[in-house]
């Protein structure tokens, strides 16, 4: 990296890696590139950086240039990476056993949902690989709620979202995103969902009909450009859900386990949902590890045959799991994102106003909204990957902030002082 400021700092990490040696990469970065680019299907366009090594909050590409890691895999790195006693677990498991299908019982999945189930406070848990996956078993579950208690006629069953939604990339689910190049192509798509806008209660009262199983939410819209909900909102739909009977469905993939500067965002908002889904951070960013989470009530729609899957609850990913959950709870992570969260936003706050439309976050999910006459945020992003820090934009005028947890009081310190300085 060729800009000044950041050397000393990139120096100062640089023989932390374990194992970090000078050994030539057999192929160059531009290879690596090469052979994504020709191999790999084009449903990606990555900023040009080959990841080799990582360790905490610091990343390196095969020449050894480091960069500051302030989007953690869209929040799927809270713990940081290679968390000591994450990956620790992750090897001592592999000498134990890896996988036992749902067929038999194994030795971690128990705990692993007990631990789950204290610090969450829901009855009960089904376990799942990926974020999508959760959804759609909480959509089913929600269906077959609606069916067996609630009443619904057969196939009548309707499940409100909220527009500018984002829960995943299976058929169902980007059937009712309302971007649309994520359905572009891909339909028809499954009947029984409908929109209604995020942050208008009324709307959602307006919509909700005795058909109704659930209202499927976000807490705060990540990938819709870190869209905090109005004061009073939530607590609004919990009431609606409560007179009508309707279940509160919260996605807390990527705003749950400390993120927002508490265990779950739902508890900025005072209420509890029916139901959620985990995902990303749960894994602890080494192994895919997602839930749905619901009482007793809601979870007991499920027999044996309804629902499954070959890799979901399979001991490697539960004790993973157990370090992962571990890790927030006994280093107060969500405490920590509360603390620095609010320090960044303090600072950011004092960015130039011809330049930035608006900060806004809970705990250490963060947007910086460009003024759209001033162009897109890419440009800024690219800015300060060159400075040594890396951040994705999410749509087209916002810049999201997501470092891991437990980074280094100074790294974020110096991570908002290049900010600040590219955002003049
Ligand atoms: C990608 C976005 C973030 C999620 C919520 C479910 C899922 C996600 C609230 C599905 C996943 C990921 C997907 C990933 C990038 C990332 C993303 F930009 F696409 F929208 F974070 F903002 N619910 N979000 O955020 O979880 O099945 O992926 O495990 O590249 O698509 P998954």
């Amino acid at each position: 990296m060729e800009t000044k400021g950041e050397t000393m700092r990139t120096l100062k990490t640089m023989n932390s890696f374990d194992g970090a040696s000078a050994v030539p990469p057999v192929h160059t970065e531009k290879e690596f590139m090469g052979l994504e680019e020709k191999y790999g299907a084009a449903n990606y366009h990555p900023l040009p950086l080959v990841i080799a090594r990582a360790r905490g909050a610091w990343v390196q590409d095969p020449s050894g240039n480091r960069y500051l890691d302030m989007l953690s895999s869209y929040s799927a790195l809270n713990q940081g990476h290679r968390h000591p006693r994450i990956i620790a677990a992750l090897k001592a498991q592999a000498d134990r056993v890896t996988l036992t299908s749902r067929a038999f019982h194994n030795d971690q999945l128990g705990p692993f949902l007990e631990q789950l189930s204290e610090l969450s406070g829901f009855d009960m848990i089904l376990p799942m690989n990926t974020g999508a996956e959760a959804v759609e078993t909480g959509i089913k579950a929600c269906r077959k709620w609606a069916y067996s208690v609630k009443g619904v006629e057969p196939g009548k069953a309707e499940i409100i979202t909220a527009a500018d939604n984002f829960h995943g990339r299976t058929t169902t689910i980007v059937g009712f995103s309302t971007e649309a190049q994520y359905q572009d192509g891909f339909g028809p798509f499954t009947p029984g969902f409908k929109n209604v806008p995020f942050g208008d209660a009324d709307a959602l009262e307006a919509a909700i009909t005795p058909n109704t199983a659930a209202f499927l939410v976000e807490p705060i819209q990540a990938e819709g450009g870190i869209i905090i909900p109005p004061a009073g909102y939530f607590q609004r739909v919990r009431e609606l859900c409560t007179e009508h009977n309707v279940l509160l469905f919260m996605d807390e993939i990527q705003t749950g386990l400390g993120r927002t500067g508490r265990f779950l965002a739902c508890e900025h908002e005072g209420v509890r949902p029916d139901c959620i889904s985990l995902g990303k951070a749960l894994g602890g960013g080494v192994y895919p590890v997602s839930a749905f989470l619901a009482d007793k009530e809601v979870m007991d729609v499920f027999s044996p045959g309804d629902h499954g899957s070959t890799f979901g609850g399979n001991p490697m990913g539960a004790a993973v799991a157990r370090a992962a959950l571990d890790v927030i709870k006994d280093e107060g992570l969500a405490a920590r994102a509360e603390r620095l969260g609010t320090q960044v936003m303090n600072r950011l706050s004092k960015a130039s106003s011809s330049v930035v439309e608006d900060v806004r976050g809970r705990g250490l999910l963060i947007g910086i909204e460009i003024k759209k006459e001033v162009g897109p945020a890419r440009p800024f992003c690219e800015a300060l990957m060159k400075r040594g820090l890396l951040c994705k934009e999410t749509h087209a005028q916002v810049i999201r902030l997501a470092p891991p947890l437990n980074i280094d009081e100074d790294d974020l310190g110096w991570a908002v002082d290049e900010i600040l300085e590219v955002l003049g």
